[in-house]
């Protein structure tokens, strides 16, 4: 284990008061565990160009897979200069339209939801109505220090309308390759945000299972609900990472309080974070339970989030109406919700020339073409209003 992470485990397991022996324990039990499964890896395809079929074995007895090195340190680069240019227009505080300099903020002009801010190391959604109460319970917030901003950044929703080197991430082919394997080669989107996870005041998200629509579904199977790729930029710990319980993904939706109970504290039992380099990007089944604790150590986490769905589980559905107004998604919305899909294809085969580019089949059958130029840029505002939420 890093040294690092190894202080910040001392530092979080510190603010747990008398339970610090047993989360020091469940952070490096975690990790140990989490390094001894076989899923982790970079992305492999085999002769005839299909992912690995232990890949996407592996996927679907876990529930999520690490994808080793998919990120270069020039792209990571790309995406931190970008979270300093949009950290530098954060409004000056939750809901403010201004920045510190009385600048118009980021997403001050936008209708739908950008910035989500928390109090330092708390956790902003366990035990509310929030997403319709899918944050069963809420976890321990922990003490920040006296000198911590009143309010963290937390996740920035449609991020792609305000990041054109998470543009390029989206468009990436190997990634677009793993979702045609998963998906179908129809897949369609679902949304995308920054979960934003600074040390020492970034919040928790509880333990949840992703997904609304389909768990009574006669369809009902592990991948109903579509995944969600994280992207990670500074890597993740067991501190500051998202952990998940293997396998829960196919157990249909569970009772998280149960969980809780059972295992006789927030520390669910059998869970293991997720670990990851910077450049590794995860492939997360939404149905799996999983969460994160508020950063408490010393090493800041920065995902770039995106997921997709099967075209079946979103075409003619309606919506959940979390990300967004309850909606029914058919063919025409869902076309033009993928358009985001070529823009971001295009953006990257401008960036990087030499890379070959994804081919989305229902481009190739509509015959449509996206360029990615001003007009397209100024076309993203508020795009997230058409996320598909189920
Ligand atoms: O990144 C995190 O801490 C939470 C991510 C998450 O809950 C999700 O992607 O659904």
């Amino acid at each position: 284990m890093p040294q690092d992470t190894l202080k910040s485990i001392e530092a979080c397991a510190s603010h747990y008061g008398d339970q610090a022996q047993e989360m020091r324990c469940y952070l490096i039990e975690g990790e140990r565990a989490a390094l001894e499964m076989d899923n982790r890896g970079p992305i492999r395809f085999d002769a005839d160009g299909e992912l690995a079929a232990d890949i996407l074995e592996a996927y679907s007895r876990y529930g999520f897979y690490v994808f080793e090195g998919v990120l270069d340190e020039t792209e990571l680069k790309d995406i931190t200069a970008d979270l300093e240019r949009m950290r530098a227009t954060f409004p000056s505080e939750p809901d403010a339209l201004l920045t510190p300099s009385g600048e118009p903020a980021l997403g001050a002009d936008c209708q739908a939801p950008s910035l989500l801010w928390s109090k330092p190391l708390g956790d902003p959604l366990g035990g509310t109505d929030l997403a319709r109460g899918r944050h069963q319970v809420k976890l321990i917030e922990p003490e920040a220090a006296d000198d911590a901003p009143k309010a963290a950044p937390f996740i920035l929703l449609g991020s792609l309308q305000f990041s054109e080197a998470c543009l390029r991430v989206y468009g990436h082919p190997q990634l677009l390759r793993v979702a045609e394997a998963v998906n179908g080669p129809d897949f369609a989107p679902f949304n995308e945000a920054l979960f934003i996870k600074d040390p020492g005041i970034g919040a928790a998200v509880s333990w949840h299972q992703d997904g609304d629509t389909h768990w009574d579904s006669d369809d009902f199977d592990e991948g109903i609900h579509g995944f969600n790729f994280m992207a990670q930029v500074y890597g993740s710990t067991p501190v500051n990472g998202v952990w998940v319980l293997p396998g829960s993904h196919k157990q249909g939706k569970l009772d998280i309080k149960a969980l809780v109970s059972e295992s006789g504290s927030e520390r669910l039992e059998g869970a293991v974070p997720i670990v990851c380099d910077a450049g590794d990007v995860v492939i997360c089944n939404r149905q799996l339970v999983h969460g994160s604790f508020p950063n408490s150590g010393y090493e800041p986490r920065l995902t770039v989030n995106f997921g997709f769905h099967r075209r079946s589980s979103v075409l003619d559905v309606m919506g959940a109406g979390i990300h967004n107004d309850v909606m029914c998604y058919n063919a025409e919305l869902i076309e033009r919700r993928s358009r985001v899909i070529g823009f971001a294809i295009d953006a990257r085969a401008k960036h990087y020339p030499d890379e070959e580019s994804y081919q989305y089949q229902p481009f190739l059958a509509s015959g449509k073409a996206y360029l990615w130029d001003e007009e397209a840029k100024a076309g993203l505002q508020d795009y997230n209003l058409e996320d598909l939420s189920i």
